[in-house]
């Protein structure tokens, strides 16, 4: 397995230069809120850490990862032609499989609508969003063993930004 005995969330920091102007969009779920709020702080830390003015980071909740789609293109919508234009947008969801197909549906469309609205507004639209079998695996992977995917996210936006 891909990630077996590796946290995905090492990484040199590489100076991002001047990210005091930058504006990033953050929406999290609140399906298993224990989650996604750990990789929340895990996401909006690592901004700040490379030098992101706390101010410039909006965040947006939505029901859950369903809505993720729609949660980022208000965000994107909302400033597209203005000064205050997000330079990128870091959806966060954790879907865990239950009993029915719903994961399936669930995943899917938060995958297609996170990379429409990329394409649509031509920004970074960073899809982390955890799909896991149980809850352990999400455990892991929100600040255990398997480190956290909100960071991981959070440098994806960085690397995926472009200069102006
Ligand atoms: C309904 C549902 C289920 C069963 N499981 C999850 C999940 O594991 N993670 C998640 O983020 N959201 C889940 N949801 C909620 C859907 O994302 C969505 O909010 C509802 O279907 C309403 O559109």
């Amino acid at each position: 397995m891909a990630t077996t005995l590796k946290n995905l969330s090492e990484y040199t920091r590489s100076g991002f230069g001047d990210l005091t102007q930058t504006r990033v969009g953050i929406v999290v779920s609140e399906w298993n809120n224990e989650i996604t709020n750990a990789l929340f702080q895990g996401a909006f830390g690592t901004l700040v850490e490379e030098g992101m003015n706390p101010q410039n980071i909006i965040v947006k909740t939505v029901p859950g990862s369903f809505e993720l789609t729609h949660g980022a293109q208000q965000l994107l919508h909302s400033t597209q032609d203005t000064i205050y234009a997000f330079d990128a947008v870091i959806c966060l969801g954790c879907v865990i499989q239950g009993e029915t197909r719903h994961f399936e549906f669930i995943c899917q469309a938060a995958a297609n609508g996170i990379t429409n609205l990329s394409i649509k507004y031509n920004k970074p639209v960073v899809f982390g969003v955890l799909t896991t079998d149980n809850e352990q695996q999400a455990l892991d992977r929100s600040g255990g063993k398997h480190g956290n995917k909100g960071v991981e996210a959070a440098i994806t936006a960085l690397k995926m930004m472009i200069k102006r």
